[in-house]
């Protein structure tokens, strides 16, 4: 980058830290389109962050989640604790009716700036949805937010990444879900601190949470903190505060013997991981390993042209040998 370019973008990241909305907007999306800047913004924006309570919010579509999430934000509102929302529902893209509504739930918004609702773009995110989600959330929690609330639906490989970036997970469950409780029991449910039995004016609220306490027993307390079970009604806003406490309450049980520490931390030692990989990859596009290449190679293994065994060393050589020369300004 040139140096022009590089002051631009600590102008821009000491706006979004300024609080400017329109910054924030614009770092948000150097970030989500991984552009060329966002590795520098990012890093701008690393010094401010660390402070914000992550919360995420998970469960089925039409739980319950965005209602209650704009329930929750208000709450946190009135209580003037700054609020940054992320939504994200890849069941909906570009059109869809969660997306539509938070954007919706944003306009109303206009004019507290102790708020920003950021919708993700969930299709083409470079380097995958969940990473594009950590980014983003780093960038709102430097523009000055005390909580920033995640919201995401609790299916499939890339939620369960997203959910493992936040310090307290709440899962939404409603009645009438019957076996579905069951069914999302394997991948979110393990990682719940906080339950959540939304849409508690229908009836079978009772047996929602009989089926969840027979799970919790089931799985045996691994924890010294039972998994608290909060009833709401998230469009008359009733439980929202009981929500909300069992948040504060969850915080406080993170703030002792350094358990937030030790989630940051695991959570930081996945995502240097996925950044090596990515950072890697990165580098072997630059040095003839393109996405075709790429495919090409499988087509070739797949027909036992190729030895995959053989191959990657010598590509992992390739980046470093030319890493090595550029280190001594040579070509390689
Ligand atoms: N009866 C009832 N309906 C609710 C409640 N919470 C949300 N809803 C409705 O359920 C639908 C889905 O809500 P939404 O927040 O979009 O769910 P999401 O898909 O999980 O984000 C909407 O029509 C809401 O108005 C509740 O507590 N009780
Ligand atoms: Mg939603």
């Amino acid at each position: 980058m040139t140096p022009v370019a590089d002051s631009a973008v600590r102008e821009l990241v000491e706006r979004v830290c300024s609080g400017d909305v329109r910054a924030l907007a614009r770092a948000i999306s150097l970030v989500e389109n991984d552009a060329p800047e966002a590795a520098e913004v990012l890093s701008g924006c690393f010094p401010h962050t660390g402070d914000a309570l992550r919360i995420g919010v998970t469960g089925s579509p039409g739980a319950g989640k965005s209602t209650l999430v704009d329930k929750l934000a208000r709450g946190y509102r009135a209580a003037a604790t700054k609020v940054g929302i992320v939504a994200v529902d890849p069941s909906s893209p570009f059109t869809g009716g969660a997306i539509l509504g938070d954007r919706i739930r944003m306009q109303e918004r206009i004019g507290d700036d102790g708020l920003y609702v950021r919708s993700m773009a969930t299709r083409g995110s470079l380097g995958g949805l969940a990473r594009a989600t950590a980014d983003v959330t780093q960038v709102i929690e430097a523009s000055g937010k005390d909580v920033v609330l995640i919201e995401t639906v609790g299916v499939g490989q890339d939620e369960i990444d997203i959910v493992r970036l936040v310090d307290v997970t709440v899962v939404v469950l409603m009645p009438g879900m019957g076996d579905d409780v069951q069914s999302i029991k394997a991948g979110i449910m393990e990682i719940a601190d906080i339950f959540v039995i939304n849409k508690s004016d229908r009836e079978g609220a009772d047996r929602v949470e009989k089926e969840v306490l027979a799970m919790q027993s089931l799985a045996g307390k691994h924890d010294s903190r039972v998994t608290p079970i909060v009833r709401t009604i998230a469009t008359t806003g009733e439980g929202i505060e009981d929500l909300r406490s069992a948040v504060e309450q969850m915080k406080a049980w993170l703030a002792e013997e350094g358990r937030l520490e030790t989630r940051r931390k695991a959570y930081w030692r996945e995502r240097i991981e996925e950044m090596v990989r990515q950072a890697l990859l990165r580098e072997a596009g630059a040095h003839g390993l393109s996405a075709e290449d790429l495919s090409e190679h499988a087509e070739r293994i797949a027909d036992g042209q190729e030895d995959p065994y053989r191959l990657v060393p010598r590509l992992v050589a390739q980046v470093f040998r030319h890493e090595a020369g550029a280190a001594r300004g040579t070509k390689p």
